[in-house]
């Protein structure tokens, strides 16, 4: 292979064929609720029993057994175990999909639905369970410290300094199932351009920043993405 750094920023497009709603279609999950009430800290504040109630639905559905990794998460991994050292995975979903498919070298830059943070020390908690907002936290005692582990609008991505270091060093970046519509992910294609990468989107349709790429491809991951890596 002719690559040497290659960065993979993953949006909610990969995971529709698994099952799961994006957020900007039609019958996406922003039709059903307002960004404002479920995905901002002030919504948090004003009612975390609501933002709960959000993530609990989501993660509940996530956990059903027909739920699973489809051929675009399963190739990535592939990709990964064939060339390892030169594949970052970054992903802007939520869900666990990526890491049930194998893939290894993950970065969840807004977060996990299966984890919950204490808000007061900051700790992090694996949990599979529906959390009710006045719930008692287990490192400080007290209930109403625990927040999804959700990077929520306003608040900084995780991880943001070792994604663009793998930027600024990559030599091919790839965009598969995201709109464009979410920054900072959305300015990565023109980090790499920047860096003289080749870029390549791999969606549905064209995106909001499709004029930045290089390459395109469009269709469904479950197919394309199998396709572009085999
Ligand atoms: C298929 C398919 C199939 C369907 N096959 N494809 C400029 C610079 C920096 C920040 C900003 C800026 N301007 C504005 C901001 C602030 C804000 C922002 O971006 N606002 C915009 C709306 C304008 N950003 C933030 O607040 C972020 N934080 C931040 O900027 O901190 C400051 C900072 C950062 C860095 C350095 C210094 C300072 C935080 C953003 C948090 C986003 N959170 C959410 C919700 C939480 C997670 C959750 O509940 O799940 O994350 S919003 C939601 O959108 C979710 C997603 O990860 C994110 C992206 O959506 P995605 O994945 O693109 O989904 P869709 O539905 O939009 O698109 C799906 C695509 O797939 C479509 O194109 C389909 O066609 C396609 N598709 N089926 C292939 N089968």
């Amino acid at each position: 292979m002719q690559y040497q750094n290659i960065v993979i920023l993953t949006g909610a497009g990969i995971s529709a064929e698994s099952g799961i709603r994006t957020f900007r279609a039609a019958d996406g999950l922003w039709e059903d609720h307002r960004i404002e009430d479920v995905a901002t800290p002030e919504a948090f504040i004003r009612d975390p029993e609501l933002v709960h109630r959000f993530y609990n639905q989501r993660r509940e559905h996530l956990l059903q057994p027909d739920i699973r990794p489809n051929p675009a998460h399963l190739a990535l991994a592939r990709l990964e175990d064939t060339f390892p050292a030169r594949v970052l995975l970054v992903t802007q979903n939520i869900d666990n999909l990526h890491e049930r498919a194998g893939s290894k070298n993950l970065i969840h830059m807004h977060g996990e639905l299966l984890n919950l943070r204490c808000i007061t020390s900051g700790q992090v908690f694996p949990n599979h369970h529906s959390v009710q907002a006045d719930r008692r936290c287990g490192c400080c005692d007290k209930s109403g410290t625990l927040r999804p582990d959700i990077v929520w609008f306003g608040e900084l991505p995780m991880q943001m300094e070792m994604i663009y270091d793998a930027l600024e060093r990559c030599d091919l970046f790839i965009s598969i199932g995201t709109s464009g519509h979410v920054y900072p992910a959305a300015g990565f294609v023109e980090m790499a351009n920047s860096v003289g990468a080749e870029t390549m989107e791999i969606n549905l349709e064209p995106s909001k920043t499709q004029s930045a790429f290089d390459r395109h491809i469009y269709g469904p991951a479950s197919s394309e993405v199998p396709l572009f890596v085999d």
